[in-house]
């Protein structure tokens, strides 16, 4: 995503927003307000334009750098199934990128414009994939906790008022779920198998928890976006009531493979009928947003390597397209 760039000449001085026409504004207003879909075609505010270029680019490119950490075990899967299955899966996660590059293109952004963002750094993309994958139970991991996380953010993102948006979202989530369970299956085998495997369960999962309850965003007091988002319905749910329905369905999860979730703080609190939790570590978060997570470089490095390696195809595909027209205009 272009970041608060997209707001801005440079980072330092804010550009006043453009001031729109106050008629066009509120009957804007009121679609959204009735819950009608915003299409390509129709009027939108300046700033509602790039709010969701940004939230569905980084969108689009979490996507595609996700596949890189388990792209990472395809090669070692314990059984030809299991490669099957990760395979499968990883190629799902290329297909939700492109529908939502799509979905960004409609805002009149160009796919070549959104991946350089990413490449130069500008872009940002989803804090949990700058983690490494160091055993095979961290793909169990991913499946139900950060596809668990990722559905948990994207079911209410099928209203999302932007209907290119709300409509790749209906898919995407239908994959998720079964991504979601392809992973909890994984953890299901390792938590009923050796001691050995059940103890590199329980190591993923302390790993990866704390990572996947910073997928939701920061506080909703810190989250400057969450406002106008909410008042244009880009955003349905805000990021603390999603992270706690995450943490409400995940911990029974936990129990039921025998597994603790690494949070001593972890009650159930009859009153508020959810679980208390600690605090995350939102320095860590801030960190890995700005590029220190522990495998940023690589995520880049191998993006950028495989956009130059894959040159070819794009200029083959241009060479054969202007062959076509030729052929047409003959
Ligand atoms: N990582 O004001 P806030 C997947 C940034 S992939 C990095 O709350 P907003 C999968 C935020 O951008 C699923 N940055 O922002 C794939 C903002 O910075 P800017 C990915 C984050 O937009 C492969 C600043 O912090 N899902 O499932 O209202 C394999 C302040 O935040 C993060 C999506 O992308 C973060 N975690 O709310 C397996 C969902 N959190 O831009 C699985 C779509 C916050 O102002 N996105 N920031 O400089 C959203 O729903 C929203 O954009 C967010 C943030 C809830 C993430």
């Amino acid at each position: 995503m272009y970041t608060t760039e997209l707001g801005k000449a440079d980072s330092k001085a804010p550009v006043p927003l453009v001031q729109e026409d106050p008629e066009l504004l509120a009957a804007f207003e009121a679609r959204v307000a009735a819950d009608d879909f915003i299409e390509p075609k129709d009027w939108m505010p300046d700033a509602y334009r790039k709010t969701l270029v940004r939230q569905i680019s980084q969108h689009a490119h979490s996507e595609i750098v996700g596949m890189l950490p388990e792209g990472n075990w395809l090669t070692r899967a314990p059984s030809l199934r299991r490669k099957a299955v990760l395979l499968a899966k990883v190629q799902d996660e290329g297909g939700h990128g492109l529908y939502l590059y799509c979905a960004a293109e409609t805002l009149g952004t160009s796919r070549e414009d959104m991946i350089d963002a990413l490449h130069s750094g500008k872009a940002k993309y989803s804090t949990i994939f700058n983690y490494p994958t160091l055993t095979w139970a961290d793909i169990g991991a991913i499946g139900w906790l950060v596809d668990g996380a990722a559905i948990m953010n994207q079911v209410p993102l099928q209203r999302t008022s932007y209907g290119p948006y709300a409509r790749a979202m209906v898919k995407v989530c239908k994959e998720e779920s079964f991504h979601q369970r392809q992973g909890y299956e994984i953890m299901m085998a390792m938590a009923n198998g050796t001691p050995e495997q059940k103890a590199m369960a329980q190591d993923a999962l302390n790993r990866w928890w704390w990572p996947s309850l910073m997928m939701f965003g920061p506080p909703d007091a810190n989250s400057p976006n969450s406002a106008q988002s909410f008042r244009w319905r880009i955003k349905r749910d805000s990021n603390d009531d999603l992270r706690q329905k995450f943490v409400d369905i995940t911990v029974p999860q936990a129990d039921y493979l025998g597994l603790t979730v690494p949070d001593p703080a972890v009650t159930w609190n009859e009153v508020k009928g959810g679980y208390d939790f600690g605090e995350v570590d939102w320095e860590e978060f801030y960190a890995v947003v700005r590029g220190e997570g522990p495998t940023a470089k690589e995520r880049l490095k191998a993006r950028r390597e495989a956009w130059d390696n894959g040159a070819w195809v794009r200029e083959a595909a241009d060479a054969h397209e202007a062959k076509r027209r030729a052929r047409l205009a003959a």
